[in-house]
């Protein structure tokens, strides 16, 4: 049970309590923690309570005012256990990079991005491929040579921060970018990389939900779709269009729910923009960051059956895991999604593999587990996550320019189960340009 995360720990009490699924409130709230107690479930359901996890026989939830009222009244006793945890709302500014510290906000992000197109127009151009609910922009950045031109070379896809509470997802593709862009005078590795591909990196998919997991609730996981009933976000890892909405088990119909998949297939516009980039291009790989659990997952995630691929895809992701080992020894475990962390249906990669079969990863950096950090990880672990990170990457864009390059046997078995794409060479229809 060890990688058992909180969005599963909620898909588990949720059903063992036959609670709705939480949706994290927009109030404040503290973390409690109850005992596992059937008494102490009785009281729990039907309470909008935000879990977090069962750990030695006890239930941690975050409270507000009102479920700490009703859980006295039903005289269960509960622990404040706030303190153990980092902070979920924002406190008193001590940090020197402001509230979210070393850690990117979307003003932050920006201005990094738009410094590092200054510094590096050659290989570095920052495109806009839509904007937010909020109206915030929907940032990728384009690395490689003759960045404004589109060449017949090699497209790999980095994205992060899906689910808004993932900070450490923001700064792992973008630090790829900052060392792909500074590196590439004087590395000669990195330039035959760059030179022949063309590597887009979107660190920020979901910058409403990030300003607001700084800003309001640090637990904060949707984007911010106001929905039809009053409560917020679409899961922004349940919208994509392959197998969307297959099961109630893989994604939530209620807009309330923490995995709530929304109105319909692409309804939110950081789906959209992802869709559109991804089908004006020639993606070879791609990779979505999350965390937290170590782990390198692929397709499918809407089912435990098998792709046809699987032998590519675990090789590729076994030798990823490998790679990240070596650099700080924390090992990251490899499997298929649906079998080793749990059913989804309408996430990123299974829809990036459904439309073109490209080897597509879910990667959730660490922490391994609740206990050491889950969502937060401090300031000074940044650096280190992705240098563990950058090797695996590097490997995969090297795997995208052989296939491209038609030097593999991959290659040819790629072309035969490849879904032919509709509007492949149609590229200028897509406004990904600026
Ligand atoms: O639930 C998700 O979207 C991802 N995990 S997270 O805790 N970061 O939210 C996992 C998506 C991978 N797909 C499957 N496990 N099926
Ligand atoms: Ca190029
Ligand atoms: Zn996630």
């Amino acid at each position: 049970m060890k990688n058992l995360k909180p969005i599963l720990w909620v898909l588990l009490l949720s059903v063992g309590l036959g609670l709705p699924l939480f949706s994290g409130p927009d109030r404040p709230g503290e973390i409690i923690s109850v005992p596992g107690t059937e008494d102490a479930r009785r009281a729990l359901r039907g309470l909008d309570l935000d879990l977090l996890m069962e750990q030695d026989g006890r239930i941690f939830i975050v409270a507000g005012p009102d479920d700490i009222l009703h859980l006295s009244a039903q005289r269960v006793p509960f622990v404040v256990e706030t303190g153990r945890f980092a902070p979920a709302q924002p406190g008193e500014v001590r940090l020197a990079g402001g509230i979210n510290g070393a850690y990117h906000s979307y003003k932050e992000l920006e201005a990094d991005l738009k410094s590092l197109e200054n510094a590096h127009p050659s290989i570095v151009e920052v495109h806009t491929l839509g904007t937010s609910l909020e109206g915030r922009s929907i940032y990728a950045v384009k690395i490689s040579d003759n960045p404004d031109l589109d060449e017949e070379e090699a497209e790999v896809l980095f994205l992060g921060c899906h689910h808004a509470r993932e900070w450490i997802s923001v700064e792992v593709p973008f630090l790829l970018a900052r060392r792909l862009a500074e590196g590439y005078e004087g590395d000669p590795a990195i330039r035959e990389l760059v030179d022949r591909s063309e590597i887009w990196i979107v660190p920020l998919l979901n910058p409403d939900g990030l300003e607001y997991s700084i800003n309001v609730y640090r637990y904060w996981r949707k984007n911010r779709r106001a929905n039809a009933d009053g409560t917020f976000g679409v899961d922004l890892n349940r919208n994509y269009g392959y197998m969307w909405g297959r099961d109630d088990q893989g994604s939530s119909a209620l807009p309330d729910a923490e995995d709530y998949r929304g109105v319909s297939a692409f309804s939110e516009p950081e789906t959209r923009a992802v869709r559109d980039l991804f089908l004006g291009g020639n993606f070879l790989a791609a990779v979505s960051y999350h965390s937290f659990s170590q782990s390198i997952l692929y397709p499918w995630g809407f089912a435990d059956i098998p792709t046809g691929k699987d032998d590519l895809l675990r090789g590729l992701g076994l030798e990823m895991a490998g790679l990240i080992e070596t650099v700080n020894g924390r090992s990251y475990a490899c499997g298929q999604a649906a079998s080793s962390l749990y059913v989804t249906n309408g996430d990123l990669t299974d829809w990036t593999f459904g439309v073109s079969g490209i080897p597509s990863y879910t990667i959730e950096l660490p922490p391994v587990d609740i206990q050491n950090g889950g969502f937060f990880n401090a300031e000074d672990e940044i650096e280190g996550i992705f240098r563990e990170n950058l090797p695996a990457m590097f490997r995969l864009v090297e795997f995208a320019i052989r296939d491209f390059g038609g030097l593999s046997a991959i290659h040819r078995e790629r072309d035969i189960v490849r879904t032919p794409l509709t509007n492949r060479g149609q590229k200028d229809k897509y406004a990904v340009r600026r």
